[in-house]
């Protein structure tokens, strides 16, 4: 392993593309053949060029490679009992929410405006509230924009699978990549507790039959897309009580289907949401519950964990939204696309990205060949690169990954309030970060002080700062080692 480069973080707050050129020209390999070594062994060429750089539909790049949304189709041909599109609130993060909808110039220009500052954008979703197919003027009107722009975005939709099958062919024509479809249910009757209504054909379906519609269209709708070789997640809502037990019944169909991930995310619900289910007081799943169902899933469709339930407006990294930065309010009327702060961004990312496969391989080299066995619940404070390089009182949510010694895999993560308010770290909220980091053996952050340190100890739960920078997994490894032998050292520092 070579030694780290640079530091992604600095290179991302910087302003200037030359200073990312700069860092993309130093090193000692040529960039052109770097990046390659992080390409799971388990996935063809032609499949990782299509993920290489797609936040969600590869864990791996997800440390690097950021998304916008821009919610451009506001018309659906459904209703889902778990969605009101009407609520908006800035600090909501979850599927459906935005505070501004925009016409295709108008999201042009935002794109234009984030992919000139946001030098990790890789991909442009259209992703509600919604349905981008349903509504597929202003959807095919905005890729049309952006694309004859800013060729090498990656574009991506979301859809509720109604209306898709008639849009596949021109999907693949437009060069859309990479589509999502949430499927909540394979069974009409369950589907039935979910989807009060559809519109379909000119006219209102309820009860059993909208639902079998739907169904039918979505399976049409998958196996139209994978015949096609557009790569496709499915997105299903876990709903403890109505669909959690069939979710495995759907998981083995999509996966029947060529669905490339599934992606079981937990429903959000709360009566002030005004959703159906919020109203009624359905729950969704906790942070454990989710996790101990999507291990049962395991060895069927691929499942993706990593999900941030984003915002219809977000903009950057998964779980570092900075959609507030570029409301349309901020954006000057007339700008030009500057792709040299991306281009340059790239080129390094390339390189730290081989830097970083080589640490993971060392690493889970290292856990396998701990003889004892037993597993490692981590989370881990960071704000990208695939290092801990973030500080526990900034965290505003914690990764967590499993370690044992069939490996080190990202199992999820663990939204929290920030510890540290103004320098002060607050109580209250650490009671709630306790409470968030359920499960959980060790906090790995950048810096932490005694005081957090000592209650998260109390709570049963070691936190250290001494393997700050570090690579994510280098550090795990590490610890797993060191648990399982005598050496207990670097769990005190
Ligand atoms: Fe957006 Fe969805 Fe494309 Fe990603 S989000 S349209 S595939 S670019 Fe990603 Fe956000 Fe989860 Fe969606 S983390 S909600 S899975
Ligand atoms: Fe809401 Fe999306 Fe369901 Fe339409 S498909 S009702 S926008 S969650």
């Amino acid at each position: 392993m070579s030694a780290p480069i640079t530091w992604l973080e600095s290179l991302t707050n910087t302003t200037s593309s030359g200073q990312l050129l700069t860092a993309a020209k130093s090193g000692d390999c040529a960039s052109s053949s770097c990046g390659s070594s992080s390409r799971p062994t388990d996935m063809d060429l032609a499949t990782w060029e299509k993920v290489k750089d797609h936040p969600c539909f590869s864990e791996e790049a997800h440390h690097y490679f950021a998304r916008m949304h821009v919610a451009v189709a506001p018309a659906c041909n459904i209703q889902c009992n778990y969605c009101n599109r009407k609520y908006d609130c800035a600090n909501e993060s979850r599927p459906g929410v935005v505070s501004e909808k925009l016409t295709p110039d108008q999201a042009l220009r935002k794109v234009i405006a984030v992919a000139n500052e946001v030098p990790q954008l890789s991909v442009l979703g259209i992703a509600g509230p919604g349905d981008a197919c349903y509504d597929w003027k202003k959807t095919r009107a905005t890729f049309e924009r952006v694309a004859s722009e800013i060729p090498d975005i990656k574009l991506c939709i979301s859809t509720n699978g109604l209306a898709l099958p008639e849009h596949v062919d021109e999907l693949a024509e437009m060069n859309i990549s990479h589509v999502t479809i949430t499927i909540n249910m394979v069974d009409p009757a369950v589907g039935e507790k979910i989807y009060p209504w559809i519109f379909y054909g000119h006219r209102r379906y309820t009860g059993i039959a909208a639902a079998k519609i739907l169904h039918e269209q979505q399976m049409l709708g998958l196996e139209m897309l994978s015949e096609r070789g557009i790569l496709t997640k499915v997105n299903s809502v876990m709903i403890p009580g109505v669909n959690d037990q069939h979710l495995i019944e759907v998981n083995k169909w999509v996966k029947e289907r060529g669905a490339f991930l599934h992606n079981v995310m937990p429903l959000i619900s709360e009566p002030a949401h005004g959703t159906w289910f919020g109203l009624a007081g359905q729950r969704g799943p906790n942070a454990l519950e989710l996790k101990a169902f999507q291990d049962r899933l395991e060895g069927g469709a691929k499942l993706m964990r990593h999900c941030r339930q984003c915002r219809a407006d977000a903009v950057g990294l998964l779980g570092a939204d900075r959609g507030q930065e570029f409301t349309l309010d901020q954006i000057p009327l007339e700008l030009d696309y500057d792709g040299g702060k991306r281009h340059a961004y790239r080129e390094v990312v390339a390189r730290i990205r081989d830097d970083h496969s080589a640490a993971k391989k060392e690493a889970i080299a290292t856990v396998a060949s701990v003889n004892i066995p037993g597993s490692l619940q981590v989370a881990v404070a960071t704000k990208g690169g695939g290092r801990i390089n973030e500080h526990f009182g900034h965290a505003k949510e914690f990764q967590v990954y499993e370690a044992s010694q069939t490996g080190i895999k990202f199992v999820g993560h663990r939204k929290v309030e920030p510890y540290c308010h103004g320098g002060w770290g607050e109580d209250a909220t650490l009671g709630d970060i306790i409470a968030a980091l359920e499960g959980i053996d060790f906090v790995l952050c950048a810096r932490i002080g005694d005081c957090p340190k000592k209650q998260l100890l109390e709570a049963g739960i070691q936190a250290t700062d001494a393997f700050g920078y570090d690579y994510i997994e280098a550090a795990i490894s590490a610890l797993y080692a060191t648990k399982h032998g005598s050496d207990r050292s670097q769990l005190t520092a």
